[in-house]
């Protein structure tokens, strides 16, 4: 899938469109969901234009993919989910229900979660 740079997570990085920041480094931005489904609920993106994690693990650098694992754990700890545990979670393509397509990790945590089964 061709990367749309008009999505919306695209246009937040270009700072078209305004979010509540958490986080931003080198290679990453981390925002909270404007529909929380949990009591912590932060997106963490890459700022380099990858559609999904198909494309992100074939293409990115090394960099890129070490800064996002960090952030996703800094961004976690920053909420103050790590202690009682917590979830990360990105949805891919069409089968996993992806609604915008520019990567994202959601973490979710700050109450017990339910069971996470397809
Ligand atoms: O879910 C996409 C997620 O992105 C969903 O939880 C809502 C969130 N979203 C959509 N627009 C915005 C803006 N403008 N700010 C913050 N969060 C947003 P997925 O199904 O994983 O693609």
């Amino acid at each position: 899938m061709a990367y749309d740079s008009n999505n919306i997570f695209a246009r937040i990085l270009r700072g078209e469109i305004p979010c509540k920041k958490v986080h931003e480094d080198d290679h990453t931005l981390a925002f909270h969901d404007i529909n929380p489904q949990a009591p912590v609920h932060i997106l963490v993106i890459p700022k380099g234009a990858y559609v999904s994690m198909n494309d992100f693990s074939a293409r990115a650098s090394d960099a890129e993919i070490a800064g996002l694992v960090r952030a996703v754990g800094k961004v976690a700890e920053m909420a103050g989910v790590t202690a009682d545990g917590w979830r990360m979670l990105s949805n891919i393509g069409e089968n996993g229900h992806q609604e915008v397509p520019h990567l994202h990790i959601h973490i979710f945590g700050g109450c017990k979660l339910g069971h996470m089964l397809p």
